[in-house]
């Protein structure tokens, strides 16, 4: 059976008959309903858990397509910058397409499991002594001279390829959320699902559009500034970028679906991070967790429930009245970065390997 964004998303993307597919069978992940942010919330919360993607983010869904391209085009190498995820998603593609993939990182900012991941697929790994946004804007330089594909969002490809999450919610749905939270780094990911909806609204498949929720870290927050960062900052290593690719993009996604970009504290981050794991059994990254703090934040500024109200009816099919959803974008895997797992709990005790000693632990005796 097809299989992987491409196969299953072919009328909604730029391939044709001579585009050879390179896959690892991304995309199609769940969407996991969240009882606890529920609850809490007064609104019906969805989790689309990207981080059940291949390489463990939702880079994947863009990757396939823009290697595939790639390898239409005569390329034998792909570079990107990254803070983490493209690096790990372009070596593992390029594997796949057997030809070369460089990265550039900005040592010491990329959380520890995606670097292995490079490395493991034997990227050739470059770390810079500068931030992801330096490391951007040397990528952009070698392959305007050089024949290097870019496989950063600046590609269209890629944002061609992960709007396919848009069409994925609006098929389990059968319509599109009232609202989507996302984190926004780069910007390419809010800017993908937005054109994703919109083109499934033009085709029929749905009939309203979600309100975009974008969030970025406080310390990294150039949107919401409305200038760039020179030097930002947050333990959400993923989004740690000061002069995002898709500024506009991002800002259109918020102004057309009369959304909103906001901040979140690096406190509130790592808050909904925990509670995800604790509350809902699911583990995200850090930057991923920036959707739920952000949606959080929201809902005791009482945002949703003046929404409800002031909100128009629409068009019922059904008796029932349309009840509003929430979807989270959850980006990475949790696994990433296990360094954070382990700062943010209580390092296990340590007893004698007998009986007695683990009962007294659990109290059993
Ligand atoms: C988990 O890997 O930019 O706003 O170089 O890894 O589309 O940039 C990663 C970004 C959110 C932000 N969540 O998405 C990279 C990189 C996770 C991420 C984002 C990233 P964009």
């Amino acid at each position: 059976m097809p299989s992987g964004v491409i196969n299953h998303y072919k009328d909604f993307l730029p391939v044709n008959e001579k585009t050879p597919i390179i896959t690892l069978d991304e995309g199609d992940t769940p969407l996991i309903p969240a009882p606890y942010l529920s609850r809490f919330i007064g609104i019906d919360v969805f989790l689309k858990y990207e981080g059940l993607n291949p390489t463990g983010s939702f880079k994947d869904r863009g990757m396939t397509l823009a290697v595939s391209k790639a390898v239409e085009d005569g390329y034998k190498a792909v570079i990107c910058a990254s803070t983490g995820n493209t690096s790990a998603s372009a070596a593992a593609y390029a594997v796949r397409a057997k030809i070369k993939s460089v990265v550039v990182i900005p040592e010491g900012a990329i959380a520890l499991g995606k670097l292995a991941q490079a490395l493991i697929h034997n990227a050739q790994v470059i770390a810079i002594k500068g931030n992801f946004d330096a490391a951007l804007n040397i990528v952009k330089e070698i392959t305007k001279k050089y024949p290097l594909a870019l496989v950063n969002s600046l590609n269209p490809y890629r944002i061609e390829g992960q709007k396919t999450a848009a069409f994925e919610i609006c098929d389990a749905l059968g319509r599109a959320p009232t609202y989507q939270a996302i984190p926004v780094g780069n910007a390419g990911n809010i800017t993908a699902y937005w054109k994703g909806y919109k083109e499934y609204k033009a085709k029929g498949k749905i009939k309203d559009l979600p309100r975009m929720l974008g969030f970025q870290a406080e310390g990294a927050a150039p949107i919401v500034k409305g200038y760039p960062v020179k030097d930002p900052k947050t333990i959400a290593t993923a989004i740690r970028i000061g002069n995002p690719a898709s500024w506009k993009g991002a800002e259109q996604a918020r102004d057309e679906s009369r959304g909103l970009i906001e901040s979140v504290s690096d406190e509130q981050i790592l808050a909904a991070y925990k509670l995800l794991a604790e509350k809902e059994g699911v583990f995200v990254e850090p930057a991923s967790a920036a959707s739920v703090a952000g949606v959080i934040n929201l809902s005791k500024r009482g945002y949703f429930k003046r929404k409800a109200q002031s909100a128009p009816k629409g068009k019922l099919t059904g008796q029932a009245k349309r009840k509003a959803q929430i979807v989270c974008i959850l980006t990475g895997h949790g696994l990433k970065d296990p360094d954070r797992a382990i700062q943010s709990i209580e390092k296990p005790k340590v007893v004698k390997a007998n009986v007695e000693a683990v009962l007294k632990e659990i109290k059993f005796s």
